[in-house]
């Protein structure tokens, strides 16, 4: 197939809203800098229901979405060395070149080389795109585009994983856990002993509770409007659990209340402009810090009282977490790697290593060097013809990732 037109199974949104159809979709040979994925699987993340329902302003129709998956290489553009045809990998929507400002600045794990062309669905070198349908060409999305059996990506979109790792469970390392994980980790670096209040206990909630549990928080506080998610939350670290449907006050002067002051860390991971507000408004005076993770639709703006700054609180966001892509998803699958060799073999040398080292030199480790869940964040497995069923799932509070096999 290597250099030839692949003819393969997508899910295409041809409208906002519209049910996806699955189509044969002919696949470009990848370009120089490009990467061709044989997709073996992928999660939908709630992001693609929001460009979906056509309030991303970026959104671009017909197009292929998906940007949480996993697959193997099936052929390399000119000048492609970091991956061949065989290696497993996961697409990342958020590039890491190495060498563009951005990249070398140290301080963000945003890329500048391909954001102006995913941005509108192309590829960097011709502006084109490499899917189409009967001719006719197919948006990529994000970069990525994982609902489909193959997709190309750019050479810098692509993480170089471990081969034993199982894609069924790791494709869920391209989003949504790295996301609530670094939030805590990378973006607001919270300190042992601190106090958390999570809004949203969706998986990027639940990953920022299991991170904020990891560097030893000592009150994690959710808040959801769904009461049903409060006792799986308890297996990802929720202490406490605040429904704002219970409470007459606003749920900051709750949380407030509830804190003596404010919380040291609080996360947004809805998307909703008004529960950012009120997440940094719990934010402890002189130091609290919140941190934006949801997404907002297109035309929605946040505010608050710039006294809320004047007094010492920190707004932030967060894109993937903060992780540098192709350096660190690698990292994170060997983190979940171990996990899944511990639980298998209680009694190996390598159980013994990590449950010694974080004792011994645990000064030395960075923080969150524990273990991962990520099965855990998985509660449906459909096929990719069963993508608007899965979508339907994304609404019913039971459900946190739905592993589509591609
Ligand atoms: P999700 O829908 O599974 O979780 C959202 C949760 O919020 C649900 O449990 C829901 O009951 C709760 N909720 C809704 N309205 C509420 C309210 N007013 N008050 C309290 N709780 C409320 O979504 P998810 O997949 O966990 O994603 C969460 C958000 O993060 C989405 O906006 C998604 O687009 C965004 N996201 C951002 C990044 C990033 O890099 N910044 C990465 C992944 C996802
Ligand atoms: N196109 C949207 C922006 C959406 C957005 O903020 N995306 C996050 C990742 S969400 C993953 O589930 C992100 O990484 N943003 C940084 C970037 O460069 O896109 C809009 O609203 O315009
Ligand atoms: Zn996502």
């Amino acid at each position: 197939t290597q250099g030839q037109v692949i003819t393969c199974k997508a899910a295409v949104a041809w409208e906002p809203n519209k049910p996806l159809v699955i189509e044969d979709v002919q696949v470009a040979p990848p370009q120089a800098g490009e990467v061709r994925i044989k997709i073996l699987y992928t999660a939908l993340c709630h992001t693609d229901a929001y460009t979906w329902s056509g309030k991303d302003p970026e959104g671009l129709f017909p197009c292929i979405l998906g940007h949480e998956a996993a697959g193997v290489v099936e052929s390399v553009g000119e000048g492609v060395t970091e991956v061949q045809p065989g290696d497993h990998v996961i697409p990342c929507y958020q590039a890491e070149c190495k060498e563009c400002k951005f990249c070398k600045s140290g301080k963000t794990n945003l890329c500048g080389k391909v954001r102006s062309a995913t941005g509108v669905g192309v590829m960097m070198s011709d502006r084109q795109s490499r899917f189409s349908v009967n001719g006719k060409p197919i948006y990529h999305f994000m970069g990525t585009s994982t609902f489909s059996q193959y997709t190309v990506v750019h050479d810098v979109s692509v993480a170089k994983i471990d081969p034993s790792a199982p894609l069924d469970k790791v494709c869920l390392l391209g989003c949504g856990v790295p996301t609530g994980l670094g939030a805590v980790w990378n973006t607001a670096k919270v300190e042992a002993g601190s106090s958390v209040a999570v809004f949203g206990l969706g998986t990027v909630g639940l990953a920022v509770a299991e991170g904020a549990k990891a560097a030893g928080a000592s009150r994690i506080i959710g808040v959801d409007i769904d009461s049903k998610k409060f006792d799986r939350a308890k297996d990802f670290g929720v202490t406490e659990f605040v429904n704002p449907k219970d409470h007459d006050k606003p749920i900051q002067q709750v949380l407030v209340d509830m804190t003596d002051g404010g919380v040291d860390y609080s996360f947004e991971c809805i998307g909703n402009v008004s529960v950012m507000r009120a997440a940094l408004e719990c934010c402890h005076k002189g130091w609290g810090t919140s941190v934006i993770v949801g997404v907002a639709a297109s035309g929605q703006e946040i505010s608050t009282r710039p006294f809320q700054l004047v007094t010492g609180r920190v707004w932030k966001g967060t894109a993937f977490g903060g992780f540098k892509s192709r350096s660190q998803v690698p990292w994170l699958v060997e983190k979940y790697m171990k996990k899944v060799l511990n639980s298998t073999n209680s009694f190996s040398p390598a159980f013994l290593l990590f449950a010694f080292l974080p004792i011994s030199h645990g000064f030395l480790l960075p923080k969150g060097s524990q273990e991962i869940k990520v099965d855990e964040y998985i509660t449906h497995s459909l096929t990719l013809g069963e993508i608007n069923k899965a979508f339907d799932l994304m609404h019913e509070g039971g459900c946190l990732r739905c592993v589509l096999e591609v």
